[in-house]
């Protein structure tokens, strides 16, 4: 597979796909054209059939994702997380590609990039991993599919822990959280994963695609009213339109700490 892409390098072989970050200098922070090009990759990798694949980062890296790029947080009250947003596709795209997509992580995970790790159907990390979920040290208000995420994978109390406290879990917590599903040496996690990757990809792709796809109707089988549903956007309305909304954003670009007055 030629790699078309810019901020990402994509590569297949014997039916596993590998999509690798390659966004360094700004510590593969999630910006829309990189979100758009894993998005478009794994389309390409549903249209040739893959039946796994594996989203990392370089070989030994400090910081597998920075998370959202923070520069592209809209300040016009505009909501940073709708649907029509590269991250809510991608992680949509996740979701929804017809085979099994493992998250393999070395260095820390940052907000929307441990939504997308614990979005994927599994997860591996070194001994040295770490995990945040950071919108309250932003003063981002999350969104309803996000936190089904985390609830789902780490049940109630941990997600609100991670949510509520915005700090880095280690590897040990995130395997006792349900983030990752083993921790694996730095030396060992390639070929643990490619093993991993190989036993799935020998099985019957219908079957397991099926079998995703009952994983994703019931998990995300909360249904809520109407009037449930405009409750939540209200809430979020008033937080991204908020001075604690742009206080967060403008306070990481002067490299300063926040100074939240919740108003
Ligand atoms: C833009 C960045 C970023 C970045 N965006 O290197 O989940 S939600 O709701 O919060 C959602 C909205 C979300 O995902 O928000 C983003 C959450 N991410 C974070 O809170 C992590 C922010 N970044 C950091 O804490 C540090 O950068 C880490 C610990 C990731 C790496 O620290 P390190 O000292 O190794 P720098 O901080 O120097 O980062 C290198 C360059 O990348 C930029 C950062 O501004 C710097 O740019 P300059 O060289 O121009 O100063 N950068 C890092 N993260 N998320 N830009």
């Amino acid at each position: 597979m030629a790699n078309n892409y810019s901020l990402i390098i994509a590569e297949m072989k014997d039916n596993i796909g590998a999509i690798t970050f390659n966004n360094p200098l700004k510590s593969n922070a999630l910006c829309s054209d990189m979100l758009n090009e894993i998005t478009d990759a794994l389309s390409v990798f549903k249209s040739e059939k893959i039946r796994v694949a594996v989203i990392r980062a370089a070989k030994g890296v400090k910081v597998w994702s920075a998370g959202h790029d923070i520069d592209e947080l809209p300040l016009d009250g505009i909501d940073p997380l709708g649907r029509e947003k590269p991250l809510e596709k991608m992680l949509s795209a996740v979701q929804n590609f017809p085979a099994p997509v493992i998250a393999m992580v070395e260095g820390s995970v940052w907000g929307g990039a441990c939504d997308l790790a614990i979005t994927c159907d599994m997860a591996v990390g070194t001994p040295g991993c770490s995990f945040a979920i950071t919108p309250a040290k932003i003063g981002v208000p999350y969104n309803a599919s996000g936190i089904l995420h985390f609830i789902n994978r780490l049940g109630l109390s941990h997600a609100k822990e991670m949510f509520f406290t915005g700090a880095p879990v280690d590897a040990e917590t995130a395997l006792h959280f349900g983030i990752i599903n083993h921790i694996v040496d730095d030396i060992e996690i390639e070929l643990f994963t490619h093993s991993l990757a190989k036993k799935i990809a020998c099985n019957s792709p219908l079957s397991i695609e099926v079998i995703k796809e009952q994983f994703r109707i019931l998990t995300n089988a909360h249904p809520i009213t109407p009037n449930a549903f405009e409750h939540i956007e209200s809430l979020r309305r008033k937080v991204y339109c908020s001075e604690d909304y742009r206080e967060g954003i403008n306070s990481f670009k002067e490299k300063r700490k926040p100074v939240f007055k919740g108003k």
